[in-house]
């Protein structure tokens, strides 16, 4: 039991005082942090990277590029931005993401707002002044009546566990720890160890530089659907940025947060089911989509992730494709994905990555038939044989959903630790709040759309639906927030419920925590759809804030401790982005 109070963690000295403190300045905590200061809130931004971007700082692995057109994967808060930012390609690479966002910070004056290089170690509440106190890296503190979790989905690396790694003497990376300096691939025999997204962007841009060598170091086939990136299209940004408030709007509505753009440079694409379609009419509807290209591609299955017989069509569709693209039927073979739905695991957009394979310096090394047992100084030793390298890329993924909220020691009401909160799995009230937390806000955490959804989609209404709460208590003369327990569990069940009715709940991925050994099985993100999530924070919101504790400085409480679900059917979605 702990015993230890508030007081004894509350630090010493001088003490910075704000009224929120957003920790993070990524996509989410940038936005928040204009919304506040724009509605007079005087708040901090600490950030433990040298730059703004969160995730798209920190993933500045080579080949590292959107898989959204990036005219929708942008912020919509500010029609002057939309329409001044010209993207130079249809999916942009991480430089140009992050330039967007160093733009951002520089257009809306955000940095003078941002502690840069300063990560937060502890966050403890303190319930007689209804204020968090956070400590930094740097020794620093700073004490907030609000405190905003602004810290991603996919920012703490999955450590795998590869015996020996601290012994090689060559260059080793993880994708997601990407460093500042060139990488020099020349002449070097390189080794990647993972095949997801980050995989298979990274392989597809290392196999295009001078190297003696690379090796793929593969446990798992995934699907994948090319991207078919190209420079922008004039006519099509044009159109694009014409249409953007109707575009957006209708994308706030919809499973995912995706929509295919309405524009006729684009052309169509054909949406409805499959299962009910044979032969020629069946082959011609999967081609249409796949010229589409993209995770566009699934948006035009509606049945995808509901009808069995749907998926397979689709899945052997796609595999049908590795072997048009692979000329060697084994590698080919080794190349398709087997033993679970299409959509299931993270589907991946590619740019001409199993082309790669048809290259005599490029290899697959199946790691499920012949096991990483090591890796010794001199690079990746297997079961069955050795294999040297000169620079090693760790693209083994993350400690989804839940990994940044748990590396910080949080403390709320009598001392709780949030680690202890979440010992079981992510509970929360609509994936925002904890009970026990009073005042801490998380955007895009377990228990909303988050890592299943476009996220910036969710990331805006997140912000949006804070601020306004923030604003409410401000004009109300409210000091504490708290998520009610009862509204916690109902939301939590419901959460659980909808996830066990799709064809994702059979998944043994990152979006379950299978990833990570002794993480507990929990659905990492809400799967009703960005659409009836925010319908039902709409609700709550018009309800009086349904389902949070707000009380007074003089103690009066309104809002209230229970929350039900609105009875509309979530539409449980399929397509991850
Ligand atoms: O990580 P992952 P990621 N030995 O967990 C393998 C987003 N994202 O960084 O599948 C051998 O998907 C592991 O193998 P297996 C996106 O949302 C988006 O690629 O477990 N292999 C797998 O192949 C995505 O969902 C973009 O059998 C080991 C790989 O490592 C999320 O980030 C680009 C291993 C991990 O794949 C995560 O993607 C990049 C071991 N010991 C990322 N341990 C866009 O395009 C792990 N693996 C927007």
């Amino acid at each position: 039991m702990n015993t230890s109070t508030d007081e004894d963690h509350q630090p010493q000295g001088h003490i910075d005082r704000y009224d929120v403190i957003i920790v993070g300045a990524g996509f989410a905590g940038m936005y928040m942090l204009h919304r506040l200061r724009e509605a007079g809130f005087s708040v901090r931004c600490f950030e433990a990277g040298s730059g703004p971007g969160g995730t798209w700082y920190w993933n500045r692995y080579p080949g590292a590029r959107c898989d959204i057109h990036s005219l929708a994967y942008s912020y919509s808060f500010s029609k002057d931005l939309e329409q001044e930012w010209e993207w130079t390609e249809l999916y942009a690479a991480q430089p140009e993401i992050e330039r967007y966002a160093n733009h951002v910070a520089d257009r809306f004056d955000l940095r003078r707002s941002i502690t840069f290089d300063t990560r937060i170690e502890s966050c403890v509440y303190n319930e007689a002044d209804h204020a968090w106190t956070v400590t930094t890296d740097k020794g620093g503190t700073g004490r907030a009546r609000y405190l905003i979790m602004a810290t991603g989905g996919y920012s703490v690396p999955a450590k795998p566990q590869l015996p020996g790694l601290e012994t090689f003497k060559g260059e080793a990376y993880y994708t997601n720890q990407w460093p500042l300096h060139e990488v020099d691939f020349s002449g070097k025999r390189v080794g990647i160890i993972g095949t997801g997204s980050s995989g298979v962007q990274t392989a597809t841009a290392v196999a295009a530089e001078p190297i003696k060598h690379l090796y793929i170091f593969q446990r798992t086939a995934n699907f994948l659907v090319p991207g078919w990136n190209r420079p922008a299209d004039p006519d099509y940004t044009r159109e694009f940025k014409a249409g953007y408030n109707a575009f957006r709007e209708e994308a706030r509505w919809t499973g995912n947060g995706t929509l295919f753009p309405k524009v006729k440079s684009l052309g169509q694409l054909t949406t409805g089911p499959i299962a009910h379609l044979e032969g020629d009419a069946l082959k011609a509807r999967l081609e249409e989509l796949w010229v589409t290209g993209g995770l566009y591609f699934f948006g035009g299955v509606s049945d995808l992730m509901t009808s069995e017989v749907a998926n397979e069509r689709v899945s052997d569709f796609f595999r049908q494709k590795i072997r048009e693209r692979v000329r060697d039927p084994k590698l080919a073979d080794l190349l398709t994905p087997r033993g679970f739905f299409i959509g299931e695991r993270r589907i991946i957009a590619e740019n001409g990555y199993l082309e790669i394979f048809n290259r005599p310096d490029v290899s697959l090394v199946d790691v499920k038939a012949d096991p990483i047992e090591a890796i010794t100084p001199d690079g990746v030793k297997t079961r069955d044989r050795t294999y040297p390298l000169d620079i090693l890329i760790l693209a083994t993924g993350f400690d989804s959903g839940t990994g940044a909220m748990l590396k910080v020691d949080v403390r709320g009401k009598n001392g709780q630790q949030f680690r202890d909160k979440w010992a079981d799995g992510p509970v929360t009230y609509l994936g925002l709040m904890a009970n026990g937390f009073p005042n801490m806000f998380m955007l895009a955490q377990p228990g909303s759309p988050s890592i299943r959804s476009q996220v910036l989609v969710s990331i805006e209404q997140h912000v949006e639906f804070v601020s306004d709460m923030l604003l409410h208590a401000r004009n109300t003369g409210i000091v504490e927030i708290e998520a009610g327990r009862e509204a916690e569990e109902a939301w939590t069940a419901h959460a659980s419920d909808v996830a066990a009715k799709s064809l994702f709940a059979r998944s043994e991925t990152q979006y379950v925590g299978a990833n990570i050994p002794g993480k507990p099985r929990v659905y990492l993100a809400y799967l009703g759809g960005v659409g009836l999530y925010r319908k039902t924070c709409d609700a709550v919101r018009d309800n009086g804030y349904e389902g949070f504790r707000l009380r007074t400085a003089n103690g009066t409480v309104s809002g209230s401790e229970t929350w039900s679900a609105a009875g509309d059917t979530p539409r449980v979605w399929g397509t991850a982005v």
